[in-house]
């Protein structure tokens, strides 16, 4: 059970951390399972990420600019998705009594699971944009919350998270194109002036909660021989009566199958406009997710 303190933390941020929820075996055991599933075998749902461009000059010809794909470490480690469709360390991890008495004392109810995935993040990996996750999982009514264990120690050089404070309760931004340089995926958020993220420094075997409003990301992995492993499952609040496709079979925390709606692509979304000198978001943009966009 979370304490009185993480419990009004994450009801004020939007997240909170839980350190040591899982022992430094626990989580042993975890990298090892992970990184054998990764050994030269494809899992569906890889996903390397955005190719990474350099511009190396202009067309003889039409004049445009030429790119050259740089290599990237993310090829040899990409990320895994829905692993607890096909892997049952996986599944049990997700449905966990831990991170269910924490999820369900946080929510005032039980959610429903939806999705797992594993950031190997190894050194040089880019990181991942700040985004929203209830921009993907269009949770109606409500929105998703993730728990995010670290595998290993993370700091800002390995690419820890980085969490927007305040954003706990924003609606859902329009996207905008994201530096793919440093980010394995193509979109992110805009933040008012003056807003930045912080870094959220973890063991290995902490747990983050946050909600699917709450602004995150991370920047690249800058070391030259450290991991940035992370395990993550993301659920859905207990009210919810739909979830955009991907996240399909939805589960009961025992597993159990729920029939729950599909939530549509696209959609409104919000851009900064200035009110009496404050910045607050105006819903007035189409979001340009499309049913099978995911994070
Ligand atoms: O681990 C990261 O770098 C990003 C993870 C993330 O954005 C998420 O779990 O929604």
């Amino acid at each position: 059970m979370p304490t009185v303190s993480q419990f009004e933390q994450y009801q004020r941020d939007g997240f909170v951390i839980v350190r040591a929820l899982f022992s430094s075996e626990e989580v042993s055991l975890l990298r090892t399972h992970y990184m054998k599933l990764r050994e030269g075998q494809e899992h569906p749902g890889d996903f390397v990420g955005v190719p990474i461009q350099r511009i190396i000059g202009n067309s003889a010809k039409t004049g445009d600019l030429l790119f050259e794909d740089k290599p990237d470490p993310l090829r040899q480690y990409p990320r895994m998705i829905h692993m607890h469709r096909w892997d049952e360390v996986s599944l049990q991890w997700l449905l966990d009594k831990r991170l269910n008495e924490h999820l369900t004392s946080m929510l005032g109810r039980e959610p429903y699971a939806v999705q797992t995935m594993l950031y190997f993040k190894p050194p040089g990996a880019r990181g991942q944009a700040l985004h929203q996750d209830q921009y993907y999982l269009k949770v109606q009514p409500g929105t998703s919350i993730a728990a995010w264990m670290a595998l290993d120690d993370c700091d800002e050089a390995n690419g820890c998270m980085q969490m927007v404070a305040g954003s706990a309760n924003w609606d859902v931004l329009c996207s905008i194109p994201a530096d793919t340089t440093q980010s394995f995926t193509d979109v992110t958020v805009p933040l008012p002036e003056g807003v930045k993220p912080t870094p959220a420094l973890m063991k290995a075997g902490d747990v983050m909660f946050f909600n699917g409003q709450v602004v995150h990301g991370s920047y690249q992995n800058t070391t030259t021989n450290r991991f940035r492993r992370s395990l993550i499952g993301h659920y859905i609040v207990g009210e919810a009566q739909k979830v955009a496709q991907f996240y399909h079979p939805v589960l009961r925390m025992d597993g159990s199958l729920v029939e729950l709606g599909l939530s549509e692509g696209g959609g409104s979304c919000g851009v900064w406009v200035e009110n009496d000198g404050r910045q607050v978001i105006e819903m007035q943009g189409i979001s340009k997710t499309k049913a099978e966009d995911h994070e």
